[in-house]
Protein backbone atom coordinates (compact mmCIF):
# COMPACT_ATOMS: atom_id res chain seq x y z
CA UNK A 1 0.00 0.00 0.00
CA UNK A 2 1.80 3.10 -0.91
CA UNK A 3 1.65 5.83 1.55
CA UNK A 4 -0.63 8.51 -0.05
CA UNK A 5 -3.16 5.33 -0.99
CA UNK A 6 -2.93 5.42 3.06
CA UNK A 7 -3.72 8.85 3.59
CA UNK A 8 -6.72 9.42 1.40
CA UNK A 9 -8.39 6.12 3.29
CA UNK A 10 -7.55 8.40 6.42
CA UNK A 11 -9.62 11.11 5.49
CA UNK A 12 -12.35 8.96 3.78
CA UNK A 13 -12.86 7.08 6.97
CA UNK A 14 -13.49 10.47 8.88
CA UNK A 15 -16.85 10.04 6.82
CA UNK A 16 -20.05 10.38 9.59
CA UNK A 17 -18.30 11.01 12.55
CA UNK A 18 -18.00 13.62 15.36
CA UNK A 19 -21.40 14.98 16.89
CA UNK A 20 -20.97 18.02 18.96
CA UNK A 21 -21.47 16.73 22.96
CA UNK A 22 -21.43 18.10 26.17
CA UNK A 23 -19.34 16.49 28.60
CA UNK A 24 -22.64 15.52 30.48
CA UNK A 25 -22.67 13.09 27.51
CA UNK A 26 -20.23 10.65 28.64
CA UNK A 27 -21.12 10.09 31.74
CA UNK A 28 -23.50 7.27 32.55
CA UNK A 29 -23.19 6.00 28.47
CA UNK A 30 -19.98 3.88 29.68
CA UNK A 31 -17.55 6.68 27.97
CA UNK A 32 -14.96 8.46 29.89
CA UNK A 33 -13.00 11.84 28.53
CA UNK A 34 -9.98 10.03 30.23
CA UNK A 35 -9.84 8.13 27.55
CA UNK A 36 -6.99 6.18 25.29
CA UNK A 37 -7.10 4.66 22.15
CA UNK A 38 -4.52 2.26 20.85
CA UNK A 39 -3.39 2.47 17.37
CA UNK A 40 -5.58 -0.18 16.52
CA UNK A 41 -8.96 1.83 18.34
CA UNK A 42 -9.26 0.01 21.32
CA UNK A 43 -10.10 2.49 23.93
CA UNK A 44 -8.75 2.88 27.73
CA UNK A 45 -10.69 4.20 30.34
CA UNK A 46 -9.55 5.63 33.21
CA UNK A 47 -11.16 7.28 36.25
CA UNK A 48 -11.26 11.13 36.35
CA UNK A 49 -8.26 12.61 37.99
CA UNK A 50 -6.18 8.84 37.45
CA UNK A 51 -3.23 9.11 35.09
CA UNK A 52 -3.88 8.75 31.52
CA UNK A 53 -4.41 5.35 30.42
CA UNK A 54 -1.75 4.95 27.26
CA UNK A 55 0.01 3.28 29.64
CA UNK A 56 -2.62 0.59 30.01
CA UNK A 57 -2.37 -0.14 26.57
CA UNK A 58 1.73 -0.10 26.29
CA UNK A 59 1.61 -2.93 29.50
CA UNK A 60 -1.06 -4.95 27.71
CA UNK A 61 0.75 -5.04 24.75
CA UNK A 62 4.14 -5.38 26.08
CA UNK A 63 4.01 -9.32 27.05
CA UNK A 64 7.07 -10.18 27.83
CA UNK A 65 7.54 -6.71 30.36
CA UNK A 66 10.86 -6.00 28.93
CA UNK A 67 9.75 -2.43 28.86
CA UNK A 68 9.32 -1.48 25.25
CA UNK A 69 6.67 -2.78 22.58
CA UNK A 70 8.78 -5.48 20.03
CA UNK A 71 7.27 -5.42 16.72
CA UNK A 72 5.42 -8.99 16.97
CA UNK A 73 4.22 -7.87 20.52
CA UNK A 74 2.67 -4.98 18.50
CA UNK A 75 0.92 -7.20 15.48
CA UNK A 76 -0.45 -9.88 18.47
CA UNK A 77 -2.19 -6.54 19.94
CA UNK A 78 -3.54 -5.79 17.10
CA UNK A 79 -4.59 -9.27 15.71
CA UNK A 80 -6.04 -9.66 19.28
CA UNK A 81 -8.20 -6.92 18.80
CA UNK A 82 -9.18 -7.30 15.84
CA UNK A 83 -10.17 -11.41 16.78
CA UNK A 84 -12.31 -9.46 19.32
CA UNK A 85 -14.20 -7.54 16.47
CA UNK A 86 -14.70 -10.20 14.31
CA UNK A 87 -17.20 -11.53 15.85
CA UNK A 88 -18.38 -14.23 13.42
CA UNK A 89 -14.94 -15.39 12.93
CA UNK A 90 -15.01 -14.98 9.13
CA UNK A 91 -11.52 -13.33 9.11
CA UNK A 92 -13.03 -10.24 8.13
CA UNK A 93 -14.46 -6.90 10.24
CA UNK A 94 -17.67 -6.67 7.88
CA UNK A 95 -20.11 -3.29 7.87
CA UNK A 96 -22.41 -4.70 11.13
CA UNK A 97 -19.21 -5.25 13.07
CA UNK A 98 -17.48 -1.98 12.61
CA UNK A 99 -21.16 -0.84 13.56
CA UNK A 100 -20.34 -2.43 16.73
CA UNK A 101 -17.10 -1.33 17.45
CA UNK A 102 -18.36 2.03 17.10
CA UNK A 103 -21.66 1.70 19.26
CA UNK A 104 -20.89 -0.47 21.22
CA UNK A 105 -17.09 -1.00 21.54
CA UNK A 106 -15.51 2.70 21.19
CA UNK A 107 -18.56 5.07 21.26
CA UNK A 108 -16.05 8.25 22.13
CA UNK A 109 -15.51 8.11 18.34
CA UNK A 110 -18.65 9.03 17.30
CA UNK A 111 -18.73 12.23 19.69
CA UNK A 112 -16.52 15.36 19.80
CA UNK A 113 -14.68 16.58 22.97
CA UNK A 114 -15.73 19.71 23.87
CA UNK A 115 -11.92 19.81 25.59
CA UNK A 116 -9.94 19.71 22.14
CA UNK A 117 -9.16 23.10 20.65
CA UNK A 118 -10.50 22.33 17.03
CA UNK A 119 -8.05 24.49 14.03
CA UNK A 120 -9.70 27.51 13.63
CA UNK A 121 -10.33 27.10 9.75
CA UNK A 122 -11.13 23.65 9.22
CA UNK A 123 -12.43 21.37 6.58
CA UNK A 124 -15.77 18.99 6.99
CA UNK A 125 -14.34 15.15 7.00
CA UNK A 126 -15.22 13.59 3.14
CA UNK A 127 -18.81 12.11 2.97
CA UNK A 128 -18.93 8.64 2.36
CA UNK A 129 -18.56 8.91 -1.76
CA UNK A 130 -15.22 10.20 -1.12
CA UNK A 131 -15.82 12.96 -3.84
CA UNK A 132 -15.37 16.57 -2.97
CA UNK A 133 -13.65 15.49 0.07
CA UNK A 134 -11.76 18.95 0.45
CA UNK A 135 -13.16 22.00 -1.70
CA UNK A 136 -10.91 24.36 -0.05
CA UNK A 137 -7.47 22.25 -1.48
CA UNK A 138 -5.80 21.81 1.69
CA UNK A 139 -5.62 25.40 2.88
CA UNK A 140 -8.07 24.59 5.95
CA UNK A 141 -6.95 22.18 8.98
CA UNK A 142 -8.94 18.77 9.18
CA UNK A 143 -10.80 18.91 12.09
CA UNK A 144 -9.86 16.88 15.33
CA UNK A 145 -12.61 13.84 15.22
CA UNK A 146 -13.21 10.19 16.12
CA UNK A 147 -10.37 8.30 17.25
CA UNK A 148 -7.79 11.14 16.33
CA UNK A 149 -9.05 12.70 19.64
CA UNK A 150 -7.84 9.89 21.85
CA UNK A 151 -4.94 8.52 19.56
CA UNK A 152 -1.17 8.95 18.66
CA UNK A 153 -2.36 8.86 14.92
CA UNK A 154 -4.30 11.15 13.31
CA UNK A 155 -6.96 8.11 11.90
CA UNK A 156 -10.29 9.11 12.86
CA UNK A 157 -12.19 5.40 12.43
CA UNK A 158 -8.82 3.29 12.69
CA UNK A 159 -11.14 0.32 11.32
CA UNK A 160 -12.04 1.69 8.35
CA UNK A 161 -8.81 3.29 7.75
CA UNK A 162 -7.73 -0.21 6.82
CA UNK A 163 -9.93 -1.21 4.72
CA UNK A 164 -7.60 -0.53 1.66
CA UNK A 165 -9.73 -1.99 -1.28
CA UNK A 166 -12.62 0.07 -0.27
CA UNK A 167 -15.20 -2.72 0.05
CA UNK A 168 -16.50 -1.63 3.42
CA UNK A 169 -15.24 -5.04 5.00
CA UNK A 170 -11.35 -5.42 6.61
CA UNK A 171 -9.65 -8.52 5.49
CA UNK A 172 -6.85 -9.86 8.31
CA UNK A 173 -3.83 -8.80 5.87
CA UNK A 174 -5.36 -5.52 5.53
CA UNK A 175 -5.32 -4.78 9.12
CA UNK A 176 -1.70 -6.41 9.24
CA UNK A 177 -0.69 -3.43 6.50
CA UNK A 178 -2.40 -1.12 8.57
CA UNK A 179 -0.31 -2.58 11.48
CA UNK A 180 3.11 -2.09 9.96
CA UNK A 181 2.33 1.08 9.11
CA UNK A 182 0.85 2.50 12.33
CA UNK A 183 4.08 0.47 14.19
CA UNK A 184 6.48 2.54 11.53
CA UNK A 185 5.15 5.49 12.50
CA UNK A 186 5.49 5.13 16.37
CA UNK A 187 8.96 3.74 16.32
CA UNK A 188 10.51 6.61 15.16
CA UNK A 189 14.00 5.69 15.75
CA UNK A 190 13.52 2.70 13.69
CA UNK A 191 14.64 0.30 16.01
CA UNK A 192 12.27 -2.30 16.12
CA UNK A 193 10.54 -1.28 19.46
CA UNK A 194 8.16 1.16 20.79
CA UNK A 195 9.84 2.26 23.73
CA UNK A 196 7.97 4.66 26.04
CA UNK A 197 9.63 7.74 25.05
CA UNK A 198 8.35 7.45 21.32
CA UNK A 199 4.71 7.78 22.56
CA UNK A 200 3.13 10.92 21.37
CA UNK A 201 0.19 12.55 23.03
CA UNK A 202 -2.94 12.16 22.03
CA UNK A 203 -5.38 15.79 21.42
CA UNK A 204 -6.70 14.88 24.26
CA UNK A 205 -3.91 14.31 26.38
CA UNK A 206 -2.89 17.54 26.19
CA UNK A 207 -6.66 19.15 26.22
CA UNK A 208 -6.57 17.36 29.68
CA UNK A 209 -3.45 19.02 30.84
CA UNK A 210 -4.18 23.08 29.51
CA UNK A 211 -4.20 25.54 31.84
CA UNK A 212 -8.39 26.59 31.77
CA UNK A 213 -9.59 28.43 28.80
CA UNK A 214 -9.61 32.09 29.29
CA UNK A 215 -7.79 31.51 32.82
CA UNK A 216 -10.37 32.91 34.68
CA UNK A 217 -11.83 30.34 36.40
CA UNK A 218 -8.58 28.55 37.50
CA UNK A 219 -7.42 24.90 37.08
CA UNK A 220 -10.41 23.46 39.36
CA UNK A 221 -13.57 24.87 37.63
CA UNK A 222 -11.63 23.15 34.83
CA UNK A 223 -11.71 20.09 36.04
CA UNK A 224 -14.83 19.95 37.68
CA UNK A 225 -16.86 21.09 34.46
CA UNK A 226 -15.08 18.29 32.68
CA UNK A 227 -13.88 15.32 34.47
CA UNK A 228 -17.17 15.21 36.16
CA UNK A 229 -16.06 15.00 39.66
CA1 LIG B 1 8.27 -6.25 25.04
CA1 LIG C 1 -16.44 -11.04 10.64
CA1 LIG D 1 11.88 2.65 18.68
Amino acid sequence: MRPYRFLFTLLIAGAGLGTAANAQDYVGAGMSLNVFFSPSGQPFRAAPGQPYPVMAWFAQADTDKDGKISHDEFVNDATTFFNKLDTNHDGYINSPENSAYENDVAPEITRIDPRIKQPKNYVAQADDSGENSDPTAGRYQKQIVGASQYGMIDEPQPIRAADSNLDFRVRTDEWLNATNQRFSILDSNQDGFITPEELLKTPAQFASEAPAPGGKKGKGDKKKRFMGN
